[in-house]
């Protein structure tokens, strides 16, 4: 019923995680971002901003024509409401879940995407970028610990909020962060990664890009200073 354009990269499983714990059916379309298969026409249909993930529900509610879905939080906006699940339907639970799917969305995965690639991705070691996104993930990581201290999950009862902050504090060793440091956050870590769905989206990441290691020299090409795209 969905195509999901996808990659195994945080923003990816995010979907993952939301269609294996709702059971929804849905048809990987791996869309390999380190060889340009972002820039393929009929994905840029779908997506605009040439990245993944986006969607087509083939069925959607009002059973007319598909429709295509691109940035991860509205994905998941959109397929909660579809499913009726993982979003509360009143009116404080919901913009409390929305809050922090929003803070996710403008925070915690540019600043931490930005840590990445100073920290990991190039060759060139720029310290003021290093020590910038390290304090700013560090930041991040000290709210969500704080928000965390006195409730199980981020907003309510699990929700799309947890599903889309978790892939992000997965990769926490890249980030130069001691997960420890923030016992709340590895508290709640620790009970989403034993979740079988989380288990099982990260199995599909597996089979789909089974030498996923660091990024090639060609991807890194693809990837960095891409500018405005060629009509
Ligand atoms: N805000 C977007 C970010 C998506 C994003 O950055 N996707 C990356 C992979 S995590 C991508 O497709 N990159 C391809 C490119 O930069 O060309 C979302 O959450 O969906």
């Amino acid at each position: 019923m969905i195509d999901l354009y996808y990659w195994t990269t945080p923003n990816g499983h995010k979907i993952t995680i939301f269609l294996e714990e709702t059971g929804l059916p849905y048809t990987i379309k791996p869309v390999n971002i380190g060889k340009g298969e972002q820039f393929a026409p009929e994905f840029l249909k779908i997506s605009p901003n040439n990245r993944i993930p986006a969607i087509i529900d083939n069925e959607p509610a009002d059973e007319g024509e598909p429709v295509s879905i691109f940035e991860s939080g509205a994905i998941l906006e959109y397929l909660a409401m579809k499913s009726d699940a993982y979003l509360p339907s009143d009116v404080r639970g919901r913009t409390e879940v929305m809050q922090w799917l929003f803070w996710q969305m403008g925070g915690l995965g540019p600043m931490l995407g930005q840590n990445h690639h100073f920290r990991s991705y190039i060759n060139e070691k720029i310290t003021y970028a290093i020590e910038r996104y390290t304090k700013e993930t560090e930041r991040l990581y000290g709210v969500l610990d704080e928000r965390l201290a006195d409730r199980a999950f981020v907003a309510g009862d699990y929700s799309i909020a947890d599903m889309a902050c978790y892939p992000w504090i997965v990769l926490h060793e890249r980030q130069g962060m001691i997960l420890s440091d923030f016992p709340h956050l590895k508290r709640w870590f620790e009970v989403i990664q034993k979740r079988p769905a989380v288990e099982r989206a990260y199995a599909v990441a597996r089979q789909i890009n089974p030498d996923a290691r660091g990024m090639t020299e060609e991807a890194k090409k693809i990837l960095f200073g891409q500018g405005r795209r060629k009509a």
